[in-house]
C-alpha cells in the first residue's frame, strides 16, 4: 500500500463538506478567503438571464507543440492553500522528458486566477520502470482532500498505462515540486482504470473516498466495465456493471448526488454503450444507495428512447446538490435538426426526467453534412453548476463543434434551474474552438464577485475547425450583463 493510500484511509473530511461536484469543491479554503461563494451576484429574473453573456479570454498557459492536447480535463482546486483557487489541466499527449503527458497547474496571484497567475506547475508521473509508461497521463483529474489540511490534492487517471489496464496517481500530498504518486498500479482492476474519477464520502463515515471507473473491465466473469472504489469505511469494492455485457461501458463517467446532505452521498455511474430493450448502445445510467449498501442500484433509461437508433445516454453525466444531468448526444432528436439532447432529473421530486433539447437549427445553411451522417451531438457535455445564482443549480448542455463554434449559435445552452420551466438561454461559447471545445468544464467564481466558465478545448490549434492541430487551450469566460 502507498504512502498516499495510508494518508488517505486515516483522515476525515474536514468541516461539513460540499461534496455535491468534486470538480468544483471548494477544497482548502481557510479563512484568508475574501468572498464567501454565496456572494457572487444573483441574476434571477427572466430580464435579468435574456441579458446575460460570457466574456471570454485565453488563460496563459505556454503554447503548447501539436498533438499535446491541453484541456483534455481540468479540476479546480486550491493545491497550495493560500484561499485563492488554482487550476489544473491535463495535456495527455504533451512531451516531457522521458514520456508524454503532464498537467499544468496555474496558481493564482493573490486575488484569485481573474487577477492573474503566479506560476505554473508542471506534475509529471514519477520515473519508473523504463518498461512501464504513464500513458494518457490526466485524461480524468477529480480534487480530493487526503491529508487534512488547507491544500487539496489532485487525483489524476491514466487509464492506457500498463497495456490499457490503466492507473491512478495523487499529487499533492508532499511537496508541490514533486511528481505525482502512483496511487494504484496496473493490477488493481485492468480496463482503462482511471478513465473517470471521483471523490466524496459514499460510505457515509465523514471522510473522502474515491471512486475510479474502468469501463472495459472484466471482472469475475462480468464484462462491461467496473468501478473501484476505495472506501475508508468499505475498503477496497469493484461495483460491477449490474446488467454485465461486452462494451457496456459501465464506468464511463462518475458523478455524486447529495441527497441527503450531512450523510453519505449516492454515487451515480454511467453506461453510455450499454445495450436497451434491443437497442444497441441506448445506455444506462445507475444511482448507487448512499453508503454502497449492497442493494440493487437503482437504472435510468432514456424515457423516450426511439427504437432505431442508439442514444448514448450517459455519455456525459454530472450532479450538484440533488440535481442530475444525463447527456445523450445520439438520441434521434424530435424533428430534424440536431442530434442529441439531456436530461434533467431531481430522484427525490418525484417528477419524471425532463429532456432539454435545441430549439433552433444550428447548422442551417449547410445540410450537407447531416445527410453523410455528421451530425454536431447536442449534450456531448454536460454540467450541472450555479451559474446564475439562484437556489437550483443550472444546467449547462454543450454541443461539439464540426465547423468551429461561430456558426453554431446554441453550442452552449443554460436551462436557469431557479425555473424548471424556463426556455434555455444561449450563452456564447468561445470564438474559433475546436471540434471539442468543451471537453472540460467547470464553474467557480475564482474567488470574485462573476460566476466563471472555463472550457478545456484540447482540439484547438492553428486554423482549426473539424480537424485541428489539437495543441489544446483553456478559455475563461466571465458572465455579465449584456
Ligand atoms: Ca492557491
Ligand atoms: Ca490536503
Ligand atoms: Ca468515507
Amino acid at each position: 500500500m502507498s504512502l498516499a493510500l495510508l494518508l488517505f484511509l486515516a483522515l476525515p473530511i474536514p468541516g461539513s463538506q460540499d461534496s455535491g461536484s468534486p470538480v468544483l469543491v471548494p477544497v482548502g479554503l481557510s479563512d484568508l478567503r475574501p468572498q464567501d461563494p454565496g456572494a457572487t451576484e444573483v441574476l434571477q429574473t427572466s430580464a435579468d438571464t435574456a441579458l446575460v453573456r460570457l466574456d471570454w479570454t485565453t488563460l496563459p498557459f505556454p503554447d503548447m507543440e501539436p498533438g499535446a492536447r491541453l484541456g483534455q480535463a481540468m479540476a479546480l482546486g486550491d493545491f497550495d492553500g493560500d484561499g485563492w483557487q488554482d487550476l489544473a489541466v491535463s495535456a495527455p499527449g504533451a512531451v516531457r522528458p522521458g514520456g508524454l503527458g503532464e498537467i499544468l497547474v496555474a496558481m493564482a496571484v493573490p486575488g484569485g486566477l481573474r487577477k492573474g497567475v503566479r506560476e505554473i506547475l508542471r506534475v509529471a508521473p514519477p520515473a519508473h520502470q523504463p518498461e512501464f509508461e504513464a500513458l494518457e497521463f490526466g485524461a480524468a483529474l477529480c480534487i480530493c482532500e487526503l491529508d487534512n489540511d488547507s491544500a487539496a490534492e489532485l487525483l489524476i487517471g491514466a487509464p492506457l498505462s500498463g497495456n490499457g489496464s490503466g492507473t491512478v496517481f495523487v499529487w499533492g500530498i508532499e511537496s508541490l515540486q514533486k511528481p505525482a504518486h502512483m496511487l494504484l498500479g496496473a493490477d488493481a482492476l485492468p480496463g482503462r482504470l482511471g478513465h473517470s474519477l471521483a471523490a466524496g464520502d459514499f460510505d457515509g463515515d465523514g471522510r473522502w473516498d474515491l471512486a475510479m471507473g474502468a469501463p472495459l473491465a472484466h471482472h469475475r466473469k462480468r464484462p462491461g466495465g467496473a468501478v473501484l472504489v476505495l472506501g475508508t469505511k468499505v475498503g477496497l469494492r469493484v461495483l460491477a456493471a449490474p446488467r454485465p455485457a461486452t462494451g457496456a461501458g459501465f464506468g464511463s463517467s462518475l458523478a455524486i448526488l447529495d441527497l441527503a446532505p450531512g450523510a453519505a452521498v449516492n454515487l451515480v455511474v454511467s453506461a453510455p454503450d450499454a445495450d436497451g430493450e434491443g437497442i444497441e448502445g441506448a445506455g444506462q445510467v445507475w444511482i448507487y444507495s448512499a453508503g454502497l449498501r449492497p442493494i440493487q442500484p437503482t437504472l435510468l433509461n432514456d424515457p423516450d428512447l426511439d427504437l432505431s437508433a442508439p442514444s448514448s445516454f450517459g455519455r456525459s453525466i454530472s450532479a450538484l446538490g440533488k440535481t442530475l444531468l444525463i447527456g445523450a448526444p445520439d438520441r434521434c432528436p424530435p424533428r430534424a435538426g440536431i442530434l442529441g439532447g439531456a436530461f434533467r432529473y431531481h430522484p427525490e421530486s418525484g417528477r419524471p426526467m425532463r429532456l432539454l433539447v435545441q430549439e433552433k437549427e444550428p447548422l442551417p445553411s449547410d445540410p450537407a453534412p447531416l445527410d453523410q451522417g455528421l451530425r454536431a451531438r447536442h449534450g456531448l457535455r454536460v454540467l450541472a453548476a450555479n451559474m446564475l445564482g439562484g437556489a437550483e443549480p443550472d444546467a449547462l448542455v454543450a454541443t461539439e463543434a464540426l465547423f468551429g463554434i461561430e456558426g453554431l449559435e446554441q453550442a452552449l445552452l443554460i436551462w436557469p434551474g431557479a425555473d424548471p420551466e424556463a426556455k434555455p438561454i444561449a450563452l456564447n461559447a468561445p470564438p474559433g474552438g475546436g471540434l471539442r471545445w468543451m471537453q472540460s468544464l467547470a464553474v467557480d467564481s475564482l474567488n470574485s464577485d462573476r460566476a466563471c466558465l472555463l472550457a478545456g478545448d484540447p482540439s484547438f490549434g492553428v486554423g482549426v475547425t473539424a480537424t485541428g492541430s489539437n495543441r489544446g487551450r483553456v478559455m475563461l469566460g466571465v458572465l455579465v450583463l449584456r
